[in-house]
């Protein structure tokens, strides 16, 4: 559904207490709807991988693009994770988007209240994905805003504090929209489908990003600041802002910790692409773990095609083959996603025959 000022109102999530908040009170016993039973049994860890490396710059240079765009198609077929390095977006303005963000954290809870979530709405500063009271709760908080394209931004939401977050945010939001679809171009010559059908149903496409606040708890180990899911987005461009570690994600039945390289963005396959790709490539769940002493800050940048656009396997990856999932308007996927909790792949059950 539209609102009158022509804005996409997604569904919304059920208030919660404020985890920043409730971290502060240093409790004893952490309240029981944060108690994740299955963290023990999931313990497997594996610390001898680390997800590929792409070159950004050695993919635009004709010298080593060849190389390079078989390894992106390895990374992203073998992988759906990779750093992306040599980027181009410029470490100043990566570096005032973290201070923004950390400086928006600091505020007095009231202050970052003046920006809380309406109702049926994921934008602003709240929580996501919790559509039930029994639904155990995510150790985090975060700043969710719609970025492009612009005629969709909300200004009700973006902070005016720090005084600089509205012009980093603008800025950091368009140079991410240009490296992403620099990534799609070189994606569409590997999935063999027409380079400008990708990239135009990107380019007028949804960017929304996720500010997210993990604060430390005694108990990490029973806490997760993020369940475990696979973003019902295309394509994801994350940042850790300060030195704490905590992305994992899910392989071959263990969990591998991302160690990120200093000014590299976190790239990862969403949902969307493993549905336009038929399968080729596919999203991979990924979760949030908590330090015992100290705070976790990311930002992570969600990139898909425009509410109107038809969602489906590109015909290129289905003419005399199966098709693994059905065609959607994008916005009624978006909404039934938003509609539930967060767990693992599920969100992509909507969309198989
Ligand atoms: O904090 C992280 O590293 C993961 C964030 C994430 O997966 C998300 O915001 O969807």
């Amino acid at each position: 559904m539209e609102t009158q000022n022509g804005r996409m109102e997604l569904g919304g999530s059920l208030p919660v207490e404020n985890v920043q908040d409730l971290a502060a009170k240093n409790l004893n016993e952490i309240p029981d709807r944060y108690v994740r039973p299955e963290i023990s049994v999931d313990l497997i860890i594996d610390d001898d991988q680390e997800i590929p490396v792409i070159d950004l710059a050695r993919l635009v240079d004709h010298q080593s693009s060849n190389d390079e765009i078989a390894k992106l198609h390895w990374a992203c077929e073998e992988w759906g994770f990779f750093q992306l390095i040599n980027h181009g977006v410029c470490d100043e303005l990566i570096e005032n988007m973290k201070l923004d963000v950390e400086e928006f954290f600091k505020l007095p809870l009231d202050e970052k209240m003046a920006y809380a979530q309406l109702p049926n709405n994921i934008e602003g500063y709240g929580q996501a994905f919790v559509v039930s009271e029994e639904q155990k709760l995510d150790w985090g908080d975060m700043l969710f805003l719609f970025a492009q394209p612009i005629s969709q931004r909300n200004m009700r939401f973006w902070p005016t504090q720090p005084p600089t977050f509205r012009d980093a945010m603008d800025q950091y939001s368009s140079e991410l929209q240009k490296v992403v679809i620099s990534l799609l171009g070189f994606m569409a010559k590997n999935l063999e489908v027409d380079q400008n059908k990708l990239i135009n149903m990107f380019n007028e496409g949804v960017q929304g990003v996720r500010m997210n606040y993990y604060p430390p708890c005694q108990q990490a180990d029973k806490v997760l600041g993020l369940s475990p899911h696979s973003d019902a987005t295309g394509l994801t461009l994350l940042i850790q802002v300060n030195e704490v570690q905590g992305l994992q994600i899910r392989r071959d039945g263990k969990w591998v910790l991302v160690k990120p390289s200093s000014g590299a963005f976190i790239v990862n396959v969403g949902d969307v692409i493993e549905i336009l790709s038929n399968g080729k490539y596919k999203s991979i769940e990924h979760r949030a773990v908590i330090n015992t002493e100290k705070e976790r800050l990311s930002i992570a940048a969600f990139h898909s095609p425009n509410y109107d656009t038809m969602i489906g396997p590109i015909p290129e990856h289905v003419t005399g083959k199966h098709a693994y999932y059905k065609g959607k308007r994008h916005e009624d996927y978006a909404k039934l996603v938003v509609s539930c909790k967060l767990d693992g792949k599920s969100g992509l059950d909507f969309m198989k025959f």
